[in-house]
């Protein structure tokens, strides 16, 4: 772990403060990184190390959905493609998790506050996948939002977050088109099989429009983010961009978004407005499926404690050998 500008030997005065203050500033404006031994403000580490670990979690539980289907892929060629992508995103957590470390914080400290149910992680994994097309409409929906949000984050100001993007976006580009390929067979299969389209539609299209955050208005980190450029765009904007994008691509599948309130004004289409109750019971904790997901990830560690502790047995006994040496 490098924790470079956490470990100034002396305090610094007032006068010293506004002028790396400024400096950072001008960086962020000229579009330079921020790199872990730059010093930066306390309040954009904190946001920083907020937003990194919530997505490395997102990562992580977000594997669990689908996971719950990879022993029930329809076929060895289905199978093979979704464990791929279920081993992408633990990549992807793993990645974020070392950005994150770049910041000051352990992965041992964010693993434990995602253990103990203290950390967010993004909304839309608390709910369930009931049929072998929810894991299409995750590749579609789930992943498109994903790669609506995450673009733009590959030029955040913070130098190892943005580089730690460019290979997430190219990864969750495949897992788009997978995701829709199964839409496309389903939708043209047998009625059955278009019907479960349609209803995994049904139940994925409004907590996927959620997964962009709160209403503008009630975002309480938006104006913040986006003056020093980890956030591109707003929450609003990017929802809006999503579905400009996604009803065009349901209509190519035959399949109705399930929303009365959908007109298309000429420009964009126009959406009905997504339970922001139901986002706020499930962030509390109480979405469909948050204690199985916290339940399954404190298992996964608990049963992974023998590695652990045969990894540190290792590694002590290399160095014991090489004291010998
Ligand atoms: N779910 O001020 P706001 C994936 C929280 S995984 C839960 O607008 P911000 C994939 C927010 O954290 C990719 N919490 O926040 C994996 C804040 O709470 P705190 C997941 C949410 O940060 C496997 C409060 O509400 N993507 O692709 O400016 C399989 C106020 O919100 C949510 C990322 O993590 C939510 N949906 O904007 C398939 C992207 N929304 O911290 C796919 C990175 C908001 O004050 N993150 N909250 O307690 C971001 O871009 C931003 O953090 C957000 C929110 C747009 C999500």
């Amino acid at each position: 772990m490098y924790t470079q500008g956490l470990d100034q030997a002396e305090p610094l005065g007032d006068e010293d403060l506004s002028r790396l203050s400024e400096r950072f500033e001008a960086k962020v404006a000229a579009e330079d990184k921020v790199e872990p031994t730059d010093w930066m403000p306390d309040a954009y580490r904190t946001l920083l190390v907020r937003q990194i670990a919530q997505h490395a979690h997102s990562e992580i539980v977000g594997m669990l959905p689908e996971g719950n289907w990879l022993s029930r892929a329809p076929s060895l060629r289905r199978k093979g493609i979704l464990l791929a992508k279920v081993q992408d995103e633990a990549g992807h957590g793993l990645y974020l998790y070392c950005a994150a470390e770049t910041l000051g914080i352990s992965r041992d400290e964010m693993v434990e506050q995602l253990l103990a149910g203290t950390a967010k992680y993004s909304s839309i994994f608390n709910y369930p996948t009931l049929t072998w097309a929810d894991c299409g409409a995750i590749g579609w929906l789930v992943d498109g939002a994903a790669i609506m949000n995450q673009v733009p984050l590959c030029r955040c100001s913070y130098g190892p977050y943005a580089r730690a993007m460019v290979r997430i976006c190219r990864e969750e580009s495949f897992h788009q088109r997978q995701g829709f390929e199964i839409m496309t067979v389903l939708s043209q299969g047998t009625p059955e099989q278009k019907a479960m389209a349609q209803d995994a539609l049904d139940r994925w299209w409004w907590p996927s429009l959620m997964m962009f955050g709160p209403p503008d208005a009630q975002s309480t980190h938006n104006d913040r983010s986006m003056r020093w450029k980890v956030k591109r765009f707003t929450n609003d904007e990017l929802r809006q961009k999503f579905v400009d994008m996604t009803v065009p691509q349901a209509h190519f599948l035959g399949l109705t978004v399930p929303d009365p309130d959908l007109s298309y004004n000429g420009e964009h289409w126009v959406f009905g407005e997504p339970d922001w109750s139901e986002f706020k019971r499930v962030l509390s904790g109480d979405g469909p499926c948050n204690r199985e997901r916290l339940a399954a990830r404190n298992k996964a560690h608990d049963d992974g404690a023998w590695v652990r502790e045969a990894a540190v047995a290792h590694a002590e006994k290399k160095r014991s050998r090489e004291r010998v040496a």
